[in-house]
């Protein structure tokens, strides 16, 4: 089994995808289960195989710790933690070729907080990716596309596990809009004279520099833009993660 954990900011569309890529997958002939890991999650578009929600409920914990909603996240993430067996022994029974899990709405309380980590390694790391989405609402300026991709780095950073790029919702992108943000992935020089291009000196300064270490630790790369919405994308995921687990060999598909 092989584990895909869909990261991004709330909102990114990582609730939509996964239920998107699962349908993908089935029209393929692969076989995938879904997982959801968001104990906040209210509805969900797509029916979860395995639930965090039934070992731990958000407003259990706000009463039992009288904590608010935010505080209660937190609890929750840390929880996760503590609950992680009884799941993966419900996960163990299942056989299967894809693992898709959803990740809490907010990216912090998965990416920062020790208990992904404990949870990654019940999954299995070496089993597992990433898929980071980039809202492309927070990524329209240089500025914020390069703080897009910083964050990116930095939860690959803090989860140590192949990851692929994805730029969600393109079909809110104008083809213009799409075309420049994939090239300032894969052109350095682009986004470059477009960081010198952008009016506010403070903010060009620091995104130079940011930039810089992104060009140094070479994650500038390929980035896809994905959409659920019109379900555009979706077979780039499964080739991305079929070259990082099996080397590009299509070893599922009937
Ligand atoms: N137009 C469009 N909207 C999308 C797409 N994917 C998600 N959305 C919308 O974006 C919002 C947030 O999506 P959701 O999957 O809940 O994000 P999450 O917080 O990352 O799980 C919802 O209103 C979705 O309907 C897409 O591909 N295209
Ligand atoms: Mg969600």
């Amino acid at each position: 089994m092989k584990n895909l954990f869909f990261v991004g900011t709330a909102g990114s569309g990582k609730s939509t995808l996964v239920g998107a890529y699962r349908q993908w997958l089935e029209g393929a002939g692969v076989d995938a289960i879904v997982v959801n890991m968001d104990p906040g999650a209210e509805s969900l578009p797509y029916d979860p195989d395995i639930d965090i929600r039934e070992w731990i409920s958000l407003s259990d914990v706000m009463g039992e710790y009288g904590l608010g909603p935010n505080g209660a996240q937190i609890v929750a993430a840390d929880l996760m933690a503590v609950n992680i067996e009884k799941m993966t022994s419900v996960f163990s029974e299942y056989d299967t070729d894809y693992v898709l899990i959803d990740t809490p709405g907010q990216l912090e309380l998965f990416a920062f907080r020790e208990s992904s980590n404990i949870t990654v390694d019940a999954f299995g790391k070496e089993d597992s990716m990433l898929v980071y989405l980039s809202d492309p609402s927070l990524c329209k300026t240089p500025n914020g596309f390069v703080s897009a991709m910083v964050l990116g780095a930095l939860v690959q950073f803090r989860l140590q596990l192949p990851m692929i790029n994805m730029l969600s919702k393109s079909d809110t992108l104008s083809e213009a809009d799409e075309r420049r943000m994939l090239d300032w992935y894969s052109l350095p020089d682009v986004l470059y004279g477009d960081l010198l291009d952008a009016d506010s000196m403070p903010q060009t300064v620091v995104g130079m520099e940011l930039f810089k270490a992104m060009e140094n630790t070479g994650i500038f790369g390929e980035i896809r833009s994905v959409s659920s919405q019109d379900e555009t994308g979706l077979e780039d995921i499964y080739a991305a993660s079929q070259l990082i687990f099996f080397g590009g060999e299509d070893t599922m598909r009937d």
